[in-house]
């Protein structure tokens, strides 16, 4: 009896401790996503494979750090040790009174919804026999009782500010296929920080684009619900490398591309990848990095990674976690000039032409990119942008292949209209042409901030609010040009009035 009492037990601790998530595929990139805020690991290991199904891995993890001060400098940290998988982090939304986080078991997932899921919602939503699927249902939209009113973007059909997929609303995703998270960092100890909670929630949405294999992109909202005001944000990104066989890579950072990145420090990834030498890069793609340093998985005084509060934040700031400054060239630690970024190549504008890369012994790798923020005030939000790729074969020198990826990457994101969506291109193809005085609304017109219509001269001839409004008139005959525009993307389509 005690026996099974005792499997009993371990079981439930077992299913406790495991955190959900999905895998999301890009190309031959399949990357794990988990609920409480990983990225690119799975059950302690390495969890970002390419090939899917090779069992060659380009990373170990992706954490997100946070840190600010309140007015009276008081420091506030909340980290992951991806190396001893230790996190401040926890599944689930904080509550609106105390701002503690919820009961992680009950947020244990994330939610993964592709374009073409809703494209089929949106067409059959008011068949009688059409059921809604669960990915569609489930979305985290509305938080229910002690918690936000909106915990996930969604597009309200029915504008009653409640999310009823019956009524036509639908998860508001960007690109084809998207997993979205929900966490806080004040359930539990701060074990890995050892620092005080900032009693932050963090939304995030990973998605991928069809045009662009092999990257996923994350979203962040890092949300104050308190009445504190922060200053002196850092927000910081680890990456642990993998590249297959972790005991042979080097790391990197572009300057110019915002990109850090580890490839293989020989010419073979022995057991691993082989000659088909593997390159994994981490892009910030809406805010310039302020610095960026190597971590060793050791208990280095400078470059060991960092476990308690102030250690923490002197490498938020860039600086090794001693305080001692990182400095330009060898291994960061012997120069006098001091510099912000490590391994820059060329592109550091502060040393411009000179070359610093690696040429110690090749190693596991990880890195540690900072971005700084004034302020974080009450009920305000940070909002970053970071793309994640992995590329295998690379020929020549890995600055060069990689600041051409870089380029690749951010002109794609930037101009993502063309691949938002297959949805969107196809209603675009809509009625045309029009006869003078007919309202060419349409309900869909709503997922766009404003439309505005420009005759062949370049003139605006209408601007309107889709959400507000719902009438749409040309009152001359002519050619026009109707731009619809939203938060990132402006599609123009030519329309003929008869
Ligand atoms: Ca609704
Ligand atoms: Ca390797
Ligand atoms: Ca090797």
């Amino acid at each position: 009896m005690k026996f099974i009492t005792y499997i009993l037990l371990l079981i439930s601790i077992n299913t406790l401790a495991q955190v959900n998530g999905d895998w999301m595929q890009s190309g031959q990139l399949k990357l794990r996503v988990n609920a409480d805020g990983q990225l690119a690991t799975f059950s302690n290991t390495a969890g970002s494979e390419l090939v899917a199904g090779s069992n060659n891995h380009l990373f170990k993890f992706i954490n997100l750090w946070i840190s600010a001060k309140d007015n009276n400098d008081k420091l506030y940290i909340a980290s992951t040790n991806g190396f001893n998988n230790i996190s401040d982090f926890s599944q689930g939304p904080i509550d609106s009174f105390n701002y503690f986080g919820a009961e992680p078991s009950a947020w244990n997932q994330v939610w993964s919804v592709s374009a073409l899921d809703i494209k089929e919602h949106r067409t059959n939503f008011r068949n009688t026999n059409y059921t809604v699927s669960d990915a569609i249902k489930n979305w985290p939209s509305n938080g229910s009782d002690r918690f936000n009113k909106y915990l996930a973007p969604f597009i309200d059909y029915d504008k009653d500010g409640l999310y009823n997929p019956a009524k036509g609303d639908y998860p508001e995703i960007i690109g084809d296929q998207a997993s979205y998270f929900i966490v806080n960092e004040n359930y539990s100890e701060h074990k890995a920080s050892g620092g005080q909670p900032l009693k932050i929630e963090v939304y995030g949405m990973a998605y991928s684009l069809a045009t662009l294999p092999n990257t996923i992109f994350v979203k962040y909202f890092i949300i104050n619900r308190t009445p504190a005001n922060y200053k002196d944000i850092r927000v910081s990104f680890h990456s642990g490398f993998q590249l297959g066989n972790d005991k042979d890579n080097y790391c990197g950072t572009l300057v110019n591309k915002n990109m850090v990145f580890a490839y293989n420090g020989d010419a073979n990834d022995d057991n691993h990848f082989g000659t088909n030498k593997p390159l994994a890069s981490l892009m910030m793609l809406n805010k310039d990095l302020a610095s960026t340093l190597y971590i060793t998985n050791d208990r280095d005084t400078n470059s060991g990674m960092p476990s308690i509060p102030n250690e923490h934040r002197n490498m938020m700031e860039g600086n090794w976690k001693s305080g001692k400054l990182l400095t330009f060239g060898n291994q960061g630690l012997d120069n006098t000039k001091t510099s912000k970024f490590v391994f820059p190549g060329l592109t550091d504008p502060s040393f411009t032409s000179q070359n610093w890369v690696e040429t110690s012994m090749p190693g596991e790798r990880s890195l540690l990119s900072n971005l700084t923020y004034p302020s974080l005030n009450t009920k305000g939000y940070l909002e970053m942008d970071i793309a994640i790729s992995g590329f295998e074969k690379s020929s020549g020198n890995a600055y060069d292949f990689l600041e051409q990826k870089a380029s690749e990457i951010k002109s794609i994101w930037s101009s993502r209209t063309a691949a938002i969506t297959s949805i969107n291109a196809k209603e675009i193809d809509f009625k045309n042409p029009i006869l003078k005085g007919e309202n060419f609304y349409q309900a869909w017109f709503e997922t766009f901030k404003e439309i505005i219509i420009i005759n062949h001269l370049g003139q605006i001839t209408k601007t309107i609010n889709p959400t507000m409004e719902n009438v749409l008139i040309l009152n001359q005959p002519g050619i026009f040009f109707i731009c619809f525009k939203s938060e990132n993307q402006i599609i123009t389509k030519k329309i003929l009035i008869l």
